[in-house]
């Protein structure tokens, strides 16, 4: 059998799959929404979609997942496409992929193996490397039996996962390596987290205002990052760069910039990973850290391919990851990004085309490309942050009249008042100056 998704980076033969999904709860629209999606992840993978098979049943079928008759419709279309590999639309158990791979003699993965492929292509730091050999291995151990002849073919973390004899005892041994492994990692993520927490905890303590941007996998988050900074990163901003591609899941690790634009609040920009609809378990878990970046943000950006039909789709999706990040409950800036195809669409169709920048509450509707945009966002950012101000009093010792210069200088000091025992000032604070400040508040 072939085993070409392990191989395929080095591959300069292309790789050609079918693609096979099952309806069976879903209406047409959602359906045929997934299995894009499922066509835009293969291609994340530099894969080439050969075929697409889809089949509705009330229920899959318990040893191949599809029925019989699609069964061989595919193995019969297996030399006519010259596919490598076969990839389903949902998650499959074990039992029938070995079940496919046997009858279709051809390697067969599922959403989740796609994605975590994606995501181990494109790590590139040293916590997201050990996220995705953590998330891989995880996937892998109930899978054992089936990927007997994969794993000694595999290069890199896991390629020390060699085996050699065969039956149980062998299955029995690559267990253990994989669960050694795997508590291996966790030691080694534990270590690296623990060093973000620190940098985290010397973020907040700056003072400096946390906005992050969040949002469906290609919405325009890095594109926005970086324009930002051309524009307002300081010296050396092109070294501050972030990729920006347009592919699913381009950006996989987190990146915090410092945003100053000239008459305005500087604030701290983060960029991270982005969302997708059932985002493999596996993943979450593992990427639990980095994806919870968000919760330590005073306010959150998302962005929103607003050019993309299934854009209201993205934020429910958008919206249910926060809130099971523990992120549900930061105010949210709503960027409808990609407005300038919308445009174009709507000049096309002889609409009447919508203003761009333009800012309404909440939302900006902007292109990540244009400085007008930019500037617009800094003001409702601006805006936003000063609207999660609250009022404190606070009484400050003679010896911290540094902190009364630095929020003089950022405009949020009311009244002051010189005592005996300090200098009494009520000002507007942040949630995260109200907690740098606690000790000196006197009111609550
Ligand atoms: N026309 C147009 N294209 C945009 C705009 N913003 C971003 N893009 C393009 O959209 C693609 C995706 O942009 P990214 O910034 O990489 O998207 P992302 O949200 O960081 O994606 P992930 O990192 O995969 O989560 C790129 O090809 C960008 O050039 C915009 O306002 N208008
Ligand atoms: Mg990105």
């Amino acid at each position: 059998m072939k085993n070409v998704i392990h191989q395929i980076v080095e591959d300069v033969v292309e790789t050609r799959a079918i693609l096979v999904g099952l309806n069976t709860n879903k209406t047409d629209d959602e359906f045929e929404r997934s299995m894009h999606e499922l066509k835009e992840l293969t291609k994340a993978l530099d894969i080439k979609v050969a075929g697409t098979f889809t089949q509705n049943l009330p229920t899959p079928d318990r040893s191949t997942y599809v029925g019989s008759g699609k069964v061989d419709e595919i193995r019969n279309s297996i030399d006519v496409f010259d596919a490598d590999i076969i990839i389903f639309n949902d998650d499959i158990s074990p039992m029938q992929i070995r079940n496919l791979e046997k009858i279709l003699d051809t390697e067969v993965i599922d959403r989740t193996g796609l994605i975590l492929q994606i995501f181990a292509k494109r790590a590139k730091t040293r916590e997201s490397r050990l996220q995705v050999e953590y998330a891989q291995l995880q996937y892998m151990l109930p899978r054992l039996v089936g990927m007997r002849s994969s794993l000694s073919r595999q290069g890199g973390g896991s390629g020390r996962l060699s085996n050699k004899g065969s039956g149980e005892k062998q299955l029995e041994l690559d267990r253990r390596r994989i669960e050694h492994r795997m508590a291996e990692l966790r030691r080694e993520l534990e270590a690296v987290e623990k060093e973000r927490d620190t940098q985290r905890g010397k973020r907040i303590n700056s003072g400096t205002p946390k906005v992050s941007l969040v949002g469906y996998t290609n919405a325009g988050k890095s594109t926005i990052m970086n324009n930002l900074l051309r524009l307002y990163g300081g010296e050396a901003s092109e070294d501050k760069q972030v990729l920006e591609k347009d592919m699913l899941f381009a950006t996989l690790d987190t990146s915090v910039r410092k945003i100053a634009a000239p008459g305005h609040r500087p604030f701290l920009l983060t960029d991270t990973v982005g969302f997708i609809s059932e985002l493999p378990h596996s993943l979450v878990k593992a990427f639990r850290s980095t994806l919870e970046e968000a919760k330590y943000a005073d306010i959150l950006l998302e962005i929103i391919d607003f050019s993309d039909p299934e854009y209201r789709f993205h934020m429910d999706v958008t919206r249910d990851t926060l809130a099971e990040i523990g992120a549900g409950d930061i105010p949210i800036i709503y960027v409808f990004n990609k407005s300038d195809l919308v445009q174009q669409e709507q000049r096309d169709n002889d609409q009447l085309v919508m203003d761009v920048p333009r800012t309404i509450d909440d939302r900006a509707y902007i292109c990540a490309k244009n400085q007008d945009s930019l500037d617009a966002l800094i003001e409702l950012i601006e805006r936003k942050l000063g609207q999660e101000d609250t009022q404190f009093d606070l009484l400050l010792p003679y010896s911290e009249g540094g902190v009364l210069n630095m929020l003089n200088e950022a405009g949020k000091v009311k009244a002051t008042e010189y005592l005996p025992e300090g200098i009494k000032i009520s000002a507007m604070l942040s949630a995260s100056e109200a907690g740098r400040y606690a000790h000196m508040i006197v009111n609550d």
